[in-house]
């Protein structure tokens, strides 16, 4: 049975790698985070009772910014594979914590890689860091693929670049089996909330049930390579399996702008929007309503029908720009080349963008009708929104 060391095991890649590799037959064991409340929601699924026999899923504490807890983990699990998911992964976020971010991300690789070297690890452990399109930042040139030049335009992508080349260092230096996955942006239902797809997919559903009125974005423009986590962890998996260690690049190789993204999203509750007003003044009104597409989306998981009190009207402003979401630097414009893993791993997508937006949709319109039902019944629902 092989062993896997998973950091960043609460997160969205986490989990869904976890499934992935436990089905595989792996033993797992993933690090997570001390915190105030359970933050294992993602993998709860998963979860074992410590007092029971013949586990296969086990999690530890730890931290990114602790050397000694993360050599003493690795000691104790002494893995086959370390998947490095760990890290503040919040692009806007990393702004307001640039030190923090340099330490957890790229410094908490070096801490992993040193671990390994350190308990002499080098010739049985492969690791995969989780490196990103982040790193092309500043648009020079389109598609990006594993010989486009950095440009990183964050606190965290400048992070994850020490991340990047310490990886390919001890690869050089040690001859240590270390890989980056340069991935592009990857989304699920699992996504954190405040990542511009699900920000957008959880307020179109309260919209849908009137339970919000309005959405609130940033930059409209931006165009990100869209794929579905799920397709993306198994990539990481097959990264590892390959016989030379090298980076390389997963992406779908189509872009879109969040603009769309938006549209796409009510048009799966059957409501086409209409844009007007440019930069900051840009406005998102509802033009149409398709009635049967709504009925049948909202009517899908049983629950009671929205009233027309509730329902949103054509013409009504369901999409506002506030300027608080721009970004210092941003990254205009995102495109990857998978045609290097295509050919040497026989890298395929199962979702394509509309899937994706599908899987997300009914995944929040669902969590949004327990929050009606919720609401309906007296108590009270989340109300907070970043
Ligand atoms: P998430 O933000 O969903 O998960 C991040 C994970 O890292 C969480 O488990 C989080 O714990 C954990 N974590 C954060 N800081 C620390 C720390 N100091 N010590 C220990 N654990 C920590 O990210 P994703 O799952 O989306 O991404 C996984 C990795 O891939 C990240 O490194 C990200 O930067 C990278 N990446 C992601 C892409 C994407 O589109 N999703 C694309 C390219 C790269 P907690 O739950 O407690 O917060
Ligand atoms: P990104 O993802 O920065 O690409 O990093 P995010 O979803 O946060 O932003 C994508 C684009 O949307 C624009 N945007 C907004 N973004 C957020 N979060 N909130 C808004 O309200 C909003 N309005 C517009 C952003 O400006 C940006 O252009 C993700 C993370 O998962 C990283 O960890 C990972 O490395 C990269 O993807 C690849």
């Amino acid at each position: 049975m092989k062993v896997a060391f998973i950091t960043g095991v609460t997160g969205q890649d986490g989990a869904y790698l976890s499934e992935f590799l436990l089905k595989k037959g792996y033993e797992v064991h993933g690090m997570k985070r001390r915190s105030s409340l359970f933050n294992t929601d993602r993998i709860d699924h998963l979860y074992q009772d410590p007092h029971v026999d013949n586990r296969n899923f086990f999690l530890h504490y730890g931290d990114m910014t602790d050397s000694t807890n993360i050599t003493r983990l690795i000691k104790e699990i002494q893995p086959d594979e370390i998947y490095n998911l760990a890290a503040m992964s919040h692009v806007a976020v990393s702004f307001e914590t640039p030190e923090y971010t340099g330490n957890a991300d790229g410094l908490g690789t070096l801490r992993i890689l040193d671990a390994v070297r350190l308990l002499g690890l080098e010739k049985k452990t492969r690791i995969y860091q989780a490196s990103t399109s982040e790193l092309y930042g500043k648009v020079q040139e389109v598609p990006q693929s594993e010989t486009t030049p950095f440009y990183p335009r964050s606190p965290y992508a400048v992070a994850k670049m020490y991340a990047f080349w310490i990886t390919v260092n001890y690869r050089e230096a040690y001859g240590m089996y270390a890989c980056n996955g340069i991935l592009f942006n990857h989304e699920s239902p699992l996504r954190g909330e405040t990542f511009v797809t699900r920000k957008i997919t959880r307020a179109t559903s309260r919209i849908a049930l009137g339970l919000q009125d309005k959405l609130y974005l940033g930059n409209l423009d931006a165009k990100r390579d869209w794929g579905h986590a799920k397709d993306y962890v198994r990539m990481m998996w097959m990264i590892l399996q390959a016989d030379e260690a090298e980076d390389w690049v997963i992406a779908t190789g189509t872009t879109t702008s969040v603009r769309d993204f938006v549209r796409m999203s009510f048009e799966q509750v059957g409501i086409e929007l209409e844009f007007k007003g440019e930069g900051v003044h840009e406005k998102g009104f509802v033009k149409e309503i398709n009635e049967e597409k709504y009925q049948a989306a909202l009517s899908e998981n049983g629950q009671r029908k929205t009233s027309i009190e509730e329902r949103p009207e054509i013409g009504q402003e369901v999409l506002a720009v506030d300027p608080k979401y721009f970004r210092p630097t941003e990254v205009d414009l995102l495109i990857g080349d998978p045609s290097k893993a295509k050919q040497k791993l026989g890298w395929e997508c199962q979702y394509d963008l509309q899937d994706l937006v599908k899987d997300m949709m009914k995944s929040d319109l669902k969590l949004m009708k327990k929050d009606q039902f919720l609401k309906d019944n007296g108590y009270a629902t989340l109300n907070y929104f970043e």
